[in-house]
C-alpha cells in the first residue's frame, strides 16, 4: 500500500473494521481535521492518525497478545489483564509494517491515543481528543461542554477527558494504567507550556 494515501486507508478500514467502529473511525478522521484546521496542524496527518488510530481495535484479544509476542512487542502487566489496552500499541506496529506509515508523529498518535503521554505533541492531543468528541459517541458525560471547550482551549479539554476517565474507571473497578494517571497528573500539574513537544 501506498503511504500516506487517504482513499486506500479509508477503503482498508472499511474492510476490517465493523459498520459501527467504521462510523467511528471516519467521525474521528473528520473532528479530527477540524481540530488540525483550529490550531494549525497539518490536516493530512489529522485524517491519516484518525482514520487509522483503531486499526487494530477489530483484532481479537489473542491475536493482539500474538502479534506482539511474534514481533518481541513488550507488554506492561497491566496490558496483559487487560489486552483492549493494546489495541493503540498493536494499531501503531500494523501502521508501520502494514500501512507503511512512516511519521513518527503519526505512529505516536496512534500509540497514545488511549492513555494519553506527558508531552504530547499536537497531533497526539488532536487525536486523543478527536477520539472522545467524534459527533458518533454519545455516552460520555460532559460531551456537550467538551466538544465547545475543544475548540476553545485544546488542553483544558485534554485535562477534562482525562479526569472524566478517571472517574469512569473508579466508577466501574476498572484498572488505570499508570500513564492515563501519569498524563492527567502532567497535565493537571500545568506543565503545559514548556515542556510540550510540537
Ligand atoms: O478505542 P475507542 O473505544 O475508540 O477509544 P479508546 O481507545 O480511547 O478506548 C476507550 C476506553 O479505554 C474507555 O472505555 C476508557 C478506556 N481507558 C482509558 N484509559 C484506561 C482505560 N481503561 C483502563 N482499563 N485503564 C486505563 O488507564
Ligand atoms: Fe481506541
Ligand atoms: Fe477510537
Amino acid at each position: 500500500m501506498k503511504a500516506n494515501d487517504l482513499k486506500k486507508i479509508r477503503k482498508a478500514m472499511e474492510k476490517c473494521q465493523d459498520a459501527k467502529r467504521f462510523e467511528h473511525t471516519l467521525g474521528v478522521a473528520y473532528t479530527a481535521a477540524a481540530l488540525a484546521m483550529r490550531y494549525d496542524g497539518d490536516i493530512k496527518n489529522a485524517q491519516i492518525a484518525g482514520l487509522l488510530h483503531d486499526c487494530a481495535k477489530c483484532l481479537s484479544d489473542e491475536k493482539r497478545l500474538s502479534i506482539c509476542e511474534k514481533h518481541n512487542i513488550s507488554m506492561t502487566e497491566i496490558e496483559r489483564r487487560n489486552p483492549f489496552l493494546l489495541h493503540a500499541k498493536v494499531g501503531s506496529f500494523l501502521a508501520m509494517e502494514e500501512y507503511k506509515i512512516k511519521d513518527p508523529d503519526i505512529i505516536h498518535a496512534i500509540l497514545n491515543h488511549t492513555t494519553g503521554r506527558p508531552g504530547m505533541s499536537l497531533l497526539e492531543k488532536i487525536i486523543f481528543i478527536a477520539d472522545y468528541i467524534e459527533p458518533g459517541r454519545k455516552h460520555a458525560p460532559n460531551l456537550k461542554e467538551i466538544r465547545k471547550l475543544a475548540f476553545e482551549n485544546l488542553d483544558a479539554a485534554l485535562i477534562k477527558i482525562l479526569s472524566d476517565t478517571l472517574e469512569y474507571l473508579k466508577s466501574t473497578d476498572g484498572e488505570i494504567d499508570p500513564m492515563t494517571a501519569r498524563t492527567y497528573e502532567y497535565y493537571v500539574g500545568g506543565s503545559v507550556e514548556d515542556s510540550d513537544e510540537e
